[in-house]
């Protein structure tokens, strides 16, 4: 239904009305979504109108195209709350879905002063540098970058990060109790390498996610930058006042 006598523009109702099938499982993920000129003959308006609200949606990651083949609804967005100190495999398995890893690398570096900063330890001691792809089902969710004192957690291994959560390592190997946490997230946009690793289009947006957890005593126990697609997550906190 479109209302050309409405002060709301067309392109708006109609962007409105496709968003609210999805939402009420009304097109399901997969379905293909009628074409511009399908959509124009039946509104009898304009293919820039329509080209318009598609794009929007295809913005906001609710339908994706496929050139030569059109334009599909999209997986629902993962929503990750705010409040709990979670892991990324907690995260995964409380939704019924399959954790995993790919590493990109795993060092043991000097610290930077900013790094060291972060960690609460000396400028140069040894800290893990350790990359990884974070999979959901085998489909990369985040890219993730972690930095851990090596004085302080023990024995970490590539094999450890790739096959076990680093939350369970931390908890089942050491006296580090993991307590708290602060993190910052803002909007960025994918560089090559993100894209590249994240299976996505370069210059989508993304959301940068940064996070330093501590122990009890108030000890830095790690400093995380994530980049995470913003076509896959959104994020959600309950509010009281
Ligand atoms: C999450 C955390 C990250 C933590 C990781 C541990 C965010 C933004 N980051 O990805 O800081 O290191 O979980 O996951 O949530 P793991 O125990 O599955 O290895």
């Amino acid at each position: 239904m479109i209302n050309k006598k409405s002060p709301i523009p067309i392109y708006y109702q109609l962007q409105e009305q496709i968003k609210n099938m999805i939402e009420k499982g009304e097109l399901k993920p997969g379905d293909t979504i009628s074409s511009e000129r399908q959509y124009a003959e039946k509104f009898k308006i304009s293919r820039m109108t329509i080209r318009q609200a598609l794009t929007k949606l295809v913005d906001e990651g609710y339908l994706y195209r496929v050139k030569g083949k059109g334009t599909f609804v999209a997986e629902r967005k993962i929503e990750q709350p705010l409040q709990g100190l979670t892991s990324f495999t907690e995260d995964m398995k409380s939704r019924g879905m399959k954790p995993g890893s790919k590493p990109l690398s795993f060092e043991v570096i000097p610290a930077s002063s900013s790094i060291a900063n972060h960690l609460a330890i000396q400028e140069y001691g040894p800290v893990y540098e350790i990359k990884r792809i974070r999979l959901a089902d085998d489909v990369p969710m985040a890219l993730e970058t972690t930095y851990i004192s090596a004085n302080l957690i023990k024995g970490l291994t590539e094999e450890i990060m790739i096959n076990q959560s680093l939350y369970e390592y931390i908890e089942d190997h050491s006296r580090v109790k993991i307590d708290q946490a602060e993190q910052i997230i803002e909007s960025s946009i994918a560089d090559q390498m993100e894209s590249q690793y994240l299976k996505i289009k370069k210059g989508l947006p993304v959301m940068l996610i940064q996070r330093k957890s501590f122990s009890e005593d108030g000890t830095p126990i790690e400093f995380v930058k994530s980049v995470y697609r913003a076509d896959r997550y959104r994020f959600m906190i309950h509010m009281k006042r």
